[in-house]
C-alpha cells in the first residue's frame, strides 16, 4: 500500500472512515473526500499517512470535477478510488415518497459516483493501471418494499459496476463492488431522518456488521496482487440471509 494514492468518498463517516484509518495504517497515502470539512479534519489529524482533503458534494457535478482536477501534483495519480459516498432517505411506498428523497438519493447513489469515476478516470486511462472499488449493497441485488428508489439506485451502482469492468477490462483498469447488507452506521439514522429510536430498532436482537468489517474487505481488495480481482462480494452478517429474513434475538 506504501506509495499508493487511494481516494475515498464519503470518508467523513461510517463506512468511509473505517476504510480511511485501515488503508492508513497500511501506509496508503490518501485523499479524503466529503461534505463535512470538520469531521475529515479530524480524520486527517489521527492519520498517521500523508492526505489530502477535498470537500464537496459528489452530486455536485461542476465542483466533483474542479476538485478531482484540481489535486496538487504529489496527490493527482490515483491508484484506487474507493466509491462509498451514498445514502438512503426515507423508507416509503413509491405513492408516498418524497420526491426529494428521490433526488437526494438519485444524486449521490447514482450520478455523484458516476461523476466522480468520470473525473478519476483519465489519469487511469492514460497509465493504464488503477482500481476501482464501488460500494453497492445488497439492496442493489434485491429489492424490498417501501426500498424502490434506494434499490433502483444500488441496481444501478451494480449496472455501472459490470458496464466498468467491460469498458476498462482492456485498459488493465480493475473494477470491483462490495454489497453489504446491514451495517451499522449512520445509514438508517439518516434514512429515517434523525430518528434515533427506528433506526436502533433496525439492528435489534442481531449483531450487524460494523464499517470495519467492511474496511477489512476494502483494504483485502485493495491488497490482491494486481493479476487478482475480487470483482463481486455480497457481504452480510451472519444472522442475515437476504433482506427479509434475519435471525433476531428476542
Ligand atoms: C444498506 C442495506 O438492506 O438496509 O445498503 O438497504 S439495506
Amino acid at each position: 500500500m506504501k506509495e499508493k494514492n487511494i481516494m475515498i468518498t464519503g470518508a467523513s463517516s461510517g463506512i468511509g472512515w473505517a476504510a480511511a484509518e485501515a488503508l492508513a495504517a497500511e501506509g496508503a497515502r490518501l485523499i479524503l473526500c466529503g461534505r463535512r470539512e470538520n469531521r475529515l479534519k479530524k480524520l486527517q489529524a489521527q492519520l498517521d499517512t500523508p492526505s489530502h482533503l477535498l470537500v464537496f458534494d459528489v452530486g455536485d457535478r461542476k465542483k466533483v470535477f474542479e476538485k478531482i482536477n484540481s489535486l496538487p501534483e504529489a496527490f493527482s495519480s490515483i491508484d484506487i478510488l474507493i466509491n462509498n459516498a451514498g445514502n438512503a432517505h426515507g423508507l416509503n411506498p413509491v405513492h408516498k415518497s418524497d420526491l426529494n428523497d428521490w433526488d437526494a438519493m438519485i444524486d449521490s447513489n447514482v450520478k455523484g459516483l458516476m461523476y466522480v469515476t468520470k473525473a478519476v478516470l483519465p489519469a487511469m486511462v492514460s497509465r493504464k493501471t488503477g482500481h476501482i472499488i464501488n460500494l453497492g449493497s445488497i439492496a442493489g441485488k434485491e429489492v424490498y418494499p417501501n426500498g424502490s428508489v434506494y434499490c433502483s439506485c444500488k441496481f444501478a451502482v451494480d449496472a455501472f459496476t459490470q458496464g466498468l469492468r467491460l469498458d476498462l477490462n482492456p485498459l488493465g483498469i480493475k473494477v470491483s463492488a462490495i454489497h453489504p447488507g446491514m451495517v451499522d452506521t449512520e445509514f438508517s439514522e439518516v434514512r429515517f431522518k434523525g430518528n434515533k429510536d427506528k433506526a436502533s430498532k433496525v439492528y435489534e436482537g442481531i449483531t450487524p456488521l460494523h464499517a470495519k468489517d467492511v474496511a477489512d474487505l476494502i483494504l483485502y481488495m485493495a491488497q490482491a496482487p494486481d493479476h487478482v480481482n475480487i470483482a463481486d462480494v455480497l457481504l452480510l452478517p451472519k444472522a442475515q440471509a437476504n433482506t427479509y429474513l434475519t435471525q433476531r434475538k428476542s
